[in-house]
């Protein structure tokens, strides 16, 4: 397939992006600025950075607990997305939600949900919507591996399915649900197979390749967009930081580690772009200049920023 070289240096900078946000939270979260818990998605960019690219603005997604790296992708803005991490009131949900919950409807990311597989439901709910208005704005779920056995997951493919809705479900791969490995969770070894169930195609694809994310996702966008229903993509990846900022990470082999780190999605993408002739080593550092610099940015809007007072207590609160 060709891509176009915007879309692929867009790809690349995303994903440089997505990578300088996680470090500075890590950073932050080290040093007791960022409260709560928070889950990084370094070596995980092109999942991310892939599908956004074929996406339009208006298109939905709902994303979980590592879900920074999706916001950044569909054109969330790093500032505000930082400040909410800091629950800083100037945050995209005014210091409310914090980083597993971040939602921005106005770049249409409809929200992240710490509790795994709601997020099937909810774009579920946006694809039936786009559907019922005849628009042709498709619905893209991300999830976990550690989500494929949830009922929410069952229970909104299978209707998804069944009302041949315009959703995408994007299974982020990466082995592990917190220290438990897939392969102790389920019998399968290609997640695919479970697409079979609900009649609709399932994609493996390389999860750490964004051209290869791409390629799956623009044919299941074409598919949702037509009216020919759901498609799920298994996109094979590996986090390089534990399930949470202090993880201990005995579940895993030192081996295992620097195996999976050999597949560094912006390293090998940059060094194909390069014998592609499309980037040049200069290109490529002054977009980590640019992306550095934004990022940097954000975390001096976060800090900066007030914290929310005592009257917004109340406030967006519903019962
Ligand atoms: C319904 C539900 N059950 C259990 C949990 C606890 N929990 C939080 S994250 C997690 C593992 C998630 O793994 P995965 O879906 O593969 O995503 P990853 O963290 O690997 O990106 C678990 C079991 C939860 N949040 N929600």
């Amino acid at each position: 397939m060709v891509i176009d070289k915007e879309k692929l240096i867009w790809m690349y900078r995303t994903m440089v992006r997505q990578r300088e946000f996680e470090d500075r939270v890590a950073k932050g979260f080290a040093e007791g600025n960022i409260p709560g818990f928070v889950h990084l998605s370094q070596g995980q960019e092109a999942t991310a950075a892939g599908p956004m690219a074929v996406l339009r603005l208006d298109d939905y997604i709902t994303s979980f607990h590592r879900g920074h790296g999706h916001l950044i992708a569909k054109g969330g803005d790093p500032k505000t997305m930082m400040a909410e991490l800091y629950g800083k009131a100037t945050g995209v949900m005014k210091g409310k939600g914090g980083s597993m919950h971040l939602t921005d409807p106005d770049v249409g990311d409809l929200g992240a949900d710490g509790i795994l597989a709601t997020q099937v439901l909810t774009a579920t709910g946006a694809a039936l919507s786009a559907k019922y208005r005849k628009t042709d704005q498709v619905a893209v779920c991300f999830i976990g591996d550690g989500c494929i056995n949830a009922g929410s997951f069952h229970e909104g493919f299978n209707i998804a399915a069944a009302w041949q809705l315009p959703l995408i479900c994007i299974c982020e791969n990466n082995v592990w649900a917190e220290t438990t490995s897939i392969y102790d969770s389920t019998h399968l070894t290609k997640l695919t197979d479970r697409a079979i169930g609900y009649g609709v195609p399932g994609v493996m694809v390389d999860g750490t390749d964004p051209m290869a994310v791409y390629e799956a996702m623009s044919a299941a966008v074409k598919r949702a967009r037509e009216g020919k229903g759901p498609t799920f993509i298994e996109a094979k990846t590996y986090r390089w930081r534990g399930h949470f900022e202090g993880d201990s990470q005995n579940y895993r082999t030192p081996e295992e580690f620097e195996e999976c780190k050999k597949k560094d999605p912006i390293k090998n993408f940059g060094a194909k772009l390069i014998s592609m002739g499309l980037l040049t080593e200069a290109m490529a550092g002054q977009i980590k200049k640019e992306a550095a610099a934004e990022m940097d940015e954000a975390v001096k809007f976060a800090e900066e920023s007030p914290f929310p007072g005592p009257e917004e207590l109340l406030t967006d609160v519903f019962a």
